[in-house]
């Protein structure tokens, strides 16, 4: 039977953790990472029987380990099908007049620039091979700005921007270019924007149903497993009580 790779960044955690075990499910064999080894041991632990995990620790923001692993992956998992750029997160929510330049440098390195770097490595091969699957984790705030969302927008509109982009670029050689956005979905995601303030994270999940990592899963799920004349190239997702980016109806 062919071999089927998929790489997914951020997979030690809600949505990519999500994604890495669904697309096992589905009969891939996984290069999972994230800066947190003991998570991505743990996930090996969790794929069915068959299914080979390929760990790889870095920070996406470490241009030279990015390069230097991914450009020099072991023989059997150089022919990667499909690229989840899923790593990222929120770094606070303050007026941009306040903001923490350190939160900023956060959202646009790792938002941006990580998920340029992890493409850089992967893209080529894909080219070479004429064949590929890239799926950007965008967000509902890469097509709306809300108050106090100021640089963590600008990252994900940066994101949506370049999706559109590579999807131009890489048609040429078949490759499928999808942006998935989603709205609110409960994961560590407002635990890691406020710090590890755990009441103030759980409060925003508060008093209406949020989408879980599983249902935006089931969605790239989807998306892995249409015919090659199908993209479903640009995807919001919202949970039902939420009707925009500033607007959700808690305790209906
Ligand atoms: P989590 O905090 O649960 O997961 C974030 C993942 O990104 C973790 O696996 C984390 O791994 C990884 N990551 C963060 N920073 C780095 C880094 N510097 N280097 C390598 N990996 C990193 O949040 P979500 O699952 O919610 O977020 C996943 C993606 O979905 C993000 O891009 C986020 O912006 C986006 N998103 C989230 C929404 C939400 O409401 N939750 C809605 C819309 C989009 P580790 O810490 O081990 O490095
Ligand atoms: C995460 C969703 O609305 O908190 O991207 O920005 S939101």
């Amino acid at each position: 039977m062919e071999r089927k790779i998929a790489l997914v960044t951020g997979a030690t955690s809600g949505i990519g953790k999500a994604c890495a075990l669904i697309l096992a499910k589905n009969a891939y064999h996984l290069i999972v990472t994230g800066r947190r080894t003991d998570r991505l041991e743990q996930l090996k632990k969790e794929v069915p029987e068959g299914i080979e995990v390929l760990p790889l620790t870095f920070d996406v923001r470490d241009k030279e380990a990015v390069f230097n692993l991914l450009e020099n992956l072991p023989e059997p998992w150089k022919n990667i099908d499909i690229l989840i750029n899923n790593a990222g997160n929120a770094h606070g929510l303050d007026p941009i007049q306040t903001g923490n330049t350190d939160d900023w440098d956060a959202m646009m390195d790792i938002n941006v620039k990580g998920l340029l770097y992890v493409s850089k490595a992967v893209i080529p091969g894909m080219c070479e091979r004429k064949s590929g699957t890239i799926i950007n984790i965008g967000s509902i705030a890469g097509k709306e700005v809300y108050p106090n969302g100021n640089v963590y927008c600008g990252s994900k509109h940066a994101v949506d921007a370049i999706t559109k982009g590579m999807r131009i670029d890489l048609n040429p050689f078949g490759i499928k270019v999808i942006g998935i956005h989603p709205g609110l979905v409960e994961t560590e995601f407002s635990l890691v924007r406020f710090k590890g303030d755990q009441d103030r994270a759980e409060k925003i999940y508060e008093g209406y149903e949020p989408l879980l990592a599983q249902d935006i899963a089931e969605i790239v799920e989807f998306c892995v497993n249409r015919p090659p004349h199908v993209v479903l190239a640009d995807i919001v997702v919202l949970p039902t009580a939420q009707a925009s980016a500033t607007l959700v109806i808690k305790n209906k």
